[in-house]
């Protein structure tokens, strides 16, 4: 009886001891839960398609003066601005490729649009599963094949349309009626305010398709800048004089803008009809509302063109107009989507702990040498705009001059969720930037480019190159064989070919050298520089035949 009750006593003493130490455990495990939570903040990664830094007002380029982004402003007021962050290779896919695996396109395999994404290789979104994040993506994917690592997605279907655009979500597409970049931004808000475990932290991806072309504006901005004239580059009419690449592209836009696609003109005054519009996918969607909506925007000041008989340069400058105020307009809807992501992180306290970033594919010609489109390696299309903010972790208002790129954002976004950046990441935090335990003088002494899609959409001719703070060096190749080299301190519009310049032929050598040894350093062998066009073709044909999982000798014509 006594052993009993001792036995009965130490029993209950037992459990109690042992619920009060699981309790114990419970609690500690919540502290820790707790700690790991803010110690790992959410990311809000806000991705545009070909969003040039000069039509960004933190940039403060002229013509973003006259058509300010406020909202996309907020970002780098609350946090860093990156005034020389460069992609790898200036085209969508590849540069979606490297930010998803931090590795060059000759390491993830992703050369060239059309190609298909080896999903299956390990990408951002999964090492940040890994610790324990909910990851989700709306908008463009564009890498072929299905996303892979994330707990959500909802894509556009390729490039996507401006208007009622179709939509992949799992097995099903659906089209939406409305206006893309509206869209995307809801998708992305609906996520975060109801469909995410609120319990974990979260990686958000919201990828635009604006303001891709063919620059369709929201219905709302159709005449946004119908009034203001916006100043054209000193380099409108270039002759490109030493660039021999230059002259043989097709991305001139007063040369190679489709006129009715592009540009939006009538056939004639009085008509709505366009004038060369290939694609009639893109007008074909819209309901007859929109479509009427639109007409009425449009028409007067189709009609006004057709009024003022214009040729020659004239025309070449009004093409540059229209092209810029649909360009920019296009924008304006952008700017008020992040404006809506900002207001909400902010309005539900998220803001606090979540990085939240503001970038785009690559950069854009905004009529620069004449061009519109990217791929080349010059300053406005290497150059990738990119604002991050972070409470307690980055210095509002700062700018960092380092030499960065799309390269370096999967290594940063580990960091800051504190997981392990993998060895074999071609990229570097850029915390350590943020924090100043490093200098911007030496965090890298140059960036390595290649751009590998030839012959395809514009004709820009294969080539690689290095930048470093104060020169470029490129070699274009496939049927030409030319180097050149800028100095962008005394010429910041890469107007001057230097490479057979006697003054540089000490900078040139050094230049090659540096080119030689950021090849080893990354990798890259001579079998990169090997394949020839129609090798390059048959290579995309294959691809595309493969994703549609047919025979590649009974695929459509796709070479046409
Ligand atoms: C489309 C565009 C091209 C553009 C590529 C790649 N033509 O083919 O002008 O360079 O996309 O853009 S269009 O007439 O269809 O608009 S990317 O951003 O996806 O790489
Ligand atoms: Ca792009």
């Amino acid at each position: 009886m006594f052993s009993n009750k001792i036995s009965l006593q130490f029993l209950s003493f037992f459990l109690l001891s042992i619920s009060l130490i699981s309790c114990k455990n419970n609690n500690s495990e919540k502290e820790e839960d707790k700690k790991f939570e803010t110690k790992r903040p959410n990311i809000v990664f806000i991705m545009t398609d070909d969003h040039a830094a000069q039509a960004i007002s933190a940039y403060g380029h002229p013509v973003s003066k006259l058509a300010p982004t406020p909202n996309i402003d907020r970002i780098a007021q609350n946090g860093v601005k990156f005034n020389n962050n460069f992609c790898t290779n200036s085209i969508c896919g590849p540069s979606r490729a490297v930010i998803l695996t931090g590795k060059h396109s000759h390491e993830n395999g992703f050369r060239m649009n059309g190609e298909v994404f080896d999903g299956s290789q390990p990408t951002l979104p999964k090492f940040l599963k890994e610790v324990g994040y909910q990851t989700a993506l709306v908008g463009k994917w564009h890498l072929h094949g299905l996303p892979e690592g994330f707990d959500h997605w909802n894509i556009l279907v390729d490039q996507g349309n401006y208007y009622n655009p179709d939509f992949i979500k799992g097995k099903d597409t659906t089209r939406i009626e409305g206006y893309a970049t509206d869209i995307i931004t809801e998708m992305g808000l609906d996520w975060l305010k109801n469909n995410r475990a609120k319990d974990k932290p979260f990686m958000l991806m919201v990828q635009h398709k604006a303001p891709h072309r063919n620059w369709m504006p929201a219905l709302r901005h159709l005449n946004k800048y119908d009034s203001i004239e916006f100043p054209l580059p000193d380099s409108y009419f270039s002759d490109h004089k030493g660039q021999v690449a230059a002259q043989q592209q097709l991305q001139t836009i007063y040369e190679d803008m489709y006129e009715g696609h592009d540009l939006k003109m009538s056939v004639e005054k009085g008509s709505d009809s366009l004038r060369h519009n290939p694609w009639k996918t893109d007008f074909g969607r819209m309901t007859k509302e929109q479509r009427d909506t639109w007409n009425a925007a449009y028409r007067p000041k189709n009609d006004a063109f057709h009024e003022a008989n214009l040729t020659g340069k004239e025309l070449a400058k009004w093409k540059g107009q229209r092209y810029l105020r649909d360009y920019l307009a296009t924008v304006a809807s952008v700017d008020e989507g992040v404006g809506e992501i900002l207001d909400y992180l902010e309005e539900s306290g998220l803001d606090e702990n979540t990085l939240i970033v503001y970038t785009t594919d690559q950069g854009f010609y905004l009529g620069e040498k004449g061009f519109f489109d990217k791929r080349f390696m010059y300053e406005e299309s290497l150059a990738m705009p990119m604002l991050m903010q972070l409470p307690g972790e980055i210095e509002a208002g700062s700018e960092i001059n380092a030499l960065t790129q799309n390269l370096d954002f999967a290594p940063t976004f580990l960091d800051f969720a504190n997981a392990e950046i993998p060895q074999d990441m071609q990229g570097k935090s850029l915390r350590t930037l943020m924090n100043n335990s490093v200098s911007d003088k030496d965090f890298r002494n140059a960036i390595y480019y290649h751009y590998y899609d030839f012959p395809a959409f514009h004709m820009v001719k294969r080539h690689y190159g290095i930048r470093t703070n104060r020169f470029k060096l490129i070699h274009f190749y496939d049927d030409i064989d030319e180097w050149e080299l800028y100095d962008l301190k005394e010429d910041p519009t890469e107007m001057t070919n230097l490479y057979n310049h006697p003054d540089y032929a000490e900078v040139r050598e050094e230049m090659h050298q540096s080119l030689d040894s950021l090849q080893q350093k990354y990798n890259v062998t001579e079998e990169e520089f090997n394949t020839t066009p129609e090798e390059q073709v048959e290579r995309a044909y294959r691809n595309f035949a493969k994703l549609a999982g047919e025979d590649p000798e009974n695929y459509p014509d796709f070479k046409n």
